[in-house]
């Protein structure tokens, strides 16, 4: 057993390279090739491979930390002696120099000229595929502006002007195969000399010397400790290999915080490019600026402004804060809830002979009697009855909130907006308690003056528009709870009671609820449930 060093290897003689991932952690075993690290520069990301196998028992970097040839990545136990036999010695010995191409770049001459640009030092693959060709004859570009990108099997690369320029002649296209020394445009460039610019680092060329020296001749293949070129072979994409980005764009997507896996690609192929990430970047901050689709990161694309005084004369009106917070809530229950809703008319034929008979009792309680508290009454039953739907999705997703009280909430029109005051343990209210407690609620809804713990901890809510009119609508789910039930106009039906059609009172309700916590078959059995108990009240006593 012996502990040894798997250091940086040579990588092209950038210095202070970012550390953007830690690969594998102590204790892990490892084999030869296993990637160790991922290094990123400007325009490239490369993974480390571990020189050794064995087990990993100190790690040396960190993610952020900024990483040279020859700093120590791990340490690994190793069986026997040297699992590398060349370990030690210097990895800028070990490879020759790769062979300049002809058509390398012209000798430079000062004042303006047109210069051939050259595919750099990209190791020993020589049929790479030019995938993206980013600039056009005619373009200004400066110096490290992207002229082309290739790929390999394992990594893509941004090849850089090495200067500034105007591009005067397209050499490649996109689809050919290159190699290193392939020409790739002429520029026309002023003075100096046209010194090859290191390719993206998956195989950068290196100025082996002097300035002085022409930079084909004297680049090489960057190589790992064990003497092996980073070549593209051995540098895979940062994530899982199925994101199609360049490095330039893995970087902007990792500034921006962007998980690539979101976008879909427009480039060639599928190819992600910077405006993709770009793209995604405002529709989310216009999303979120403008309420919609703010959920999650959810990159759903806003809808576009429209200037409406241009079809005619308009008001534009702040909306209250009441109204705001309910577009808030309803986008997020919109996007996050999946969402079923059912529909049933009960027979509440009977309800309102009893309710109508109440009616002056009522009034001698200084009180309004509708059908809303016996809604609730019959709700709360339900959820004792189907305890399965008195739940809630807990935020971490995994796992389900089974609830023991019974709060319903009832949605309220008020003249600043939508407002759900909860009336608390409707379970063990009688029908006048409900009645007060509703009307109390409602009054304080419309006053304005509900405390922010008048509107939490419902389990289920209530949704009548019955006064208002209407068969039917789709409420949408108050989340986290885990449903709501729409109450639309009663009317006077024929109901076949097996030989003849009688008229009856029928309410249309609309029961949705969050598919996530509630299967179909558990809101068929609540929602019979509840239209048996509204359509015989004498239920509730049972
Ligand atoms: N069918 C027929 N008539 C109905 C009815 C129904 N489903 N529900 C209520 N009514 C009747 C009432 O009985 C009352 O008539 P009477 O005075 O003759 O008895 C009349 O309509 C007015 O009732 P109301 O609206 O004052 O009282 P309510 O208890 O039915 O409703 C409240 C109270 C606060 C729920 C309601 O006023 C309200 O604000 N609803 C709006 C809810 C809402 O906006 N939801 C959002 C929908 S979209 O998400």
């Amino acid at each position: 057993m012996a502990i040894e060093t798997v250091k940086v290897p040579d990588i092209g003689g950038s210095d202070n390279v970012d550390v953007i991932e830690i690969s594998v952690a102590v204790g892990d075993t490892v084999a030869v090739e296993d990637a160790l690290i991922v290094l990123e520069t400007d325009k490239a990301s490369m993974d480390v491979p571990s020189t050794l196998a064995g087990k990993v028992v100190a790690i040396k970097v960190s993610e952020g930390d900024k990483v040279s040839e020859g700093d120590a990545i791990v340490e690994i136990e190793v069986e026997g002696e040297a699992a590398s036999a060349d370990k030690d010695e210097p990895a800028s010995e070990e490879q020759p120099a790769a062979p300049a191409k002809e058509e390398a770049a012209a000798p430079a001459s000062s004042g303006s000229q047109v210069e051939d640009i050259p595919v750099p030092d990209i190791g020993d693959a020589d049929e790479v595929d030019v995938i993206e060709v980013s600039v056009a004859e005619g373009d200004e570009v400066a110096e490290g502006d992207t002229l082309i990108v290739l790929e390999t099997d394992k990594a893509s690369m941004d090849i850089p002007a090495p200067k500034a320029g105007k591009i005067v002649a397209m050499k490649i296209k996109e689809g050919d195969k290159v190699a290193t020394g392939s020409i790739i445009c002429q520029m026309q460039t002023e003075g100096g000399e046209a010194a090859p610019a290191p390719a993206s680092t998956p195989a950068p060329a290196k100025a082996e010397s002097s300035e002085a020296e022409a930079a084909p001749e004297t680049t090489k293949a960057p190589k790992t400790q064990a003497g092996s070129p980073v070549t593209a072979a051995s540098v895979t994409p940062t994530n899982d290999g199925s994101i199609y980005a360049g490095p330039a764009v893995r970087k902007l997507a990792r500034q921006l915080g962007v998980d690539l896996d979101r976008l879909e690609g427009t480039g060639p192929r599928g190819r992600l490019v910077k405006d993709d990430v770009r793209h995604y970047v405002k529709h989310i901050v216009a999303a979120s600026q403008s309420g919609q689709g703010a959920a999650g990161g959810s990159g759903i694309p806003p809808i576009p402004p429209v200037d409406f005084a241009k079809f005619g004369e308009i008001d534009t009106v702040k909306m209250s804060k009441v109204k705001k917070i309910t577009a808030d809530n309803m986008t997020r229950s919109w996007l996050n809830v999946p969402r079923i809703t059912q529909f049933d008319d009960a027979d509440i034929t009977e309800m309102e002979e009893f309710r109508n008979r109440l009616k002056p009792e009522a009034e001698k309680r200084g009180t309004k009697l509708t059908p809303l508290p016996f809604l609730v009454k019959a709700a709360a039953a339900a959820l004792i009855a189907e305890p399965s739907f008195n739940v809630s999705v807990h935020h971490d997703g995994e796992h389900l909130v089974h609830k023991k009280y019974v709060h319903i909430g009832v949605a309220v029109d008020t003249p600043n907006g939508l407002m759900v005051p909860v009336v608390r343990d409707a379970d063990k209210k009688g029908l006048w308690e409900l009645t007060e407690d509703i009307n109390a609620l409602v009054k304080k809804a419309r006053d304005g003056k509900l405390s922010a713990a008048d509107m939490q901890g419902a389990c289920f809510t209530i949704s009548s528009l019955g006064a208002m009119g209407g068969n039917g609508f789709t409420p949408m789910v108050n989340a986290p709870e885990a449903a709501i039930l729409g109450v639309s106009r009663a009317q006077i039906k024929p109901v076949w009671n097996g030989s003849e059609f009688i008229p009856r009172n029928m309410l249309p309700l609309s029961l949705s609820y969050d598919h996530r916590a509630v299967n179909g078959a558990d809101a068929g059995r609540f929602f019979t449930y509840l239209n048996q108990v509204i359509g015989d009240i004498r239920r509730l006593l049972l």
